[in-house]
């Protein structure tokens, strides 16, 4: 009786006879097949590097990086997460913000990063903030080309309504190259990458022409990538490998027409209490072109200099 009920039962019942439902489809891959950058190959030559890094040209005793990006966008962050690989221990020394949007980098503050008592590492690094379209916290385009040619004082207090100007007490009226900028990084989220505006990219865009007049070379961080895709939250391992990564990286690359061997993909340390080699090797590898390019400026300064002379 069983048997019979079996034989005619209608495919919905899952019958004895019926074929079984088609599988769903497999979910896409968010992986590459191949990572298309290797951070781990060079890992402890980059810290090396990094660590007895000391400019070639000899009229400069520090090579200096100016990070710019949005509030929030973690340039404190990431010069927190260079103290933490350079010391082998986390450490909060510029305060970062996780009220982000409420306060934010009022000072421009150059940041140096402790060697033993008494010395530097040769890399300072400064921040200042982007070109958000709420102005109350936005800094305007001029302020970052004084910045960039030497003529903003350490601890110069921003004020969003009035740029720096030449009458200005501390205003640095003749730059030596130690006060001026070597490199420009601009800092996103990786996720925020889609909502720039279109105002926003201009102004981004203006300070990459200005940065490119003066020859100043020109990088980018993306960061919080596992707040951006829970693969990299899980194995920052595979950040080269993930194509939604890949994917903001080059939409990130045609806004600004940057080329990708500019473009870095980072974690900083934020929820961490100890340094991984895997984070690590993000930030070494992007602090490791930053400090190419910036000692390639200052050594083809030094030689036109020379052709000069
Ligand atoms: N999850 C995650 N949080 C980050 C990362 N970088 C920065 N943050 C957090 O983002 C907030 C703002 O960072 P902050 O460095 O103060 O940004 P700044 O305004 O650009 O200096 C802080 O709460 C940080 O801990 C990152 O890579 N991943
Ligand atoms: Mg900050």
């Amino acid at each position: 009786m069983r048997r019979l009920w079996k034989a005619v039962a209608p495919d919905f019942l899952g019958g004895g006879s019926s074929r079984p439902p088609p599988a769903p489809p497999a979910p896409p891959d968010p992986y590459l097949s191949q990572p298309w950058r290797n951070v781990k190959e060079n890992y402890q030559e980059n810290l090396a590097f990094v660590k007895s890094y000391q400019p070639r040209n000899q009229d400069v005793k520090h090579l200096r990086i100016l990070l710019h990006g949005p509030v929030g966008s973690g340039k404190s962050s990431f010069f927190n997460s260079v103290d933490s690989v350079l010391k082998g221990r986390v450490t909060g020394r510029a305060a970062s913000d996780a009220i982000s949007g409420s306060s934010y980098t009022k000072k421009y503050t150059a940041h140096k990063i402790h060697k033993d008592a008494g010395s530097f590492y040769s890399v300072i690094f400064n921040d200042i903030m982007g070109f958000e379209q709420n102005t109350n916290t936005a800094v305007d385009v001029e302020d970052v080309k004084l910045a960039m040619r030497g003529h903003m004082p350490d601890g110069y207090q921003f004020n969003p309504v009035a740029q720096l100007q030449e009458t200005d007490r501390d205003y640095i009226s003749s730059p030596t190259l130690e006060d001026r900028v070597h490199v420009l990084v601009c800092v996103i989220p990786v996720d925020s990458v889609s909502l720039i505006s279109d105002e926003v990219v201009m102004k981004m865009r203006e300070v990459r022409l200005a940065a490119a007049e003066l020859g100043i070379p020109q990088l980018a961080i993306l960061t919080k990538v596992d707040d951006a895709c829970p693969q990299a939250k899980e194995h920052i391992k595979e950040t080269y490998r993930i194509k939604y990564l890949k994917e903001q990286v080059d939409k990130f690359s045609m806004l600004l027409g940057l080329p990708l061997n500019c473009i870095f993909l980072v974690k900083n340390y934020s929820s961490e209490t100890k340094t991984n080699d895997d984070m690590n090797a993000l930030i070494l590898t992007a602090l490791r072109q930053m400090i190419n390019f910036g000692d390639d400026f200052l050594n083809d300064l030094e030689t036109a200099e020379l052709n000069l002379e």
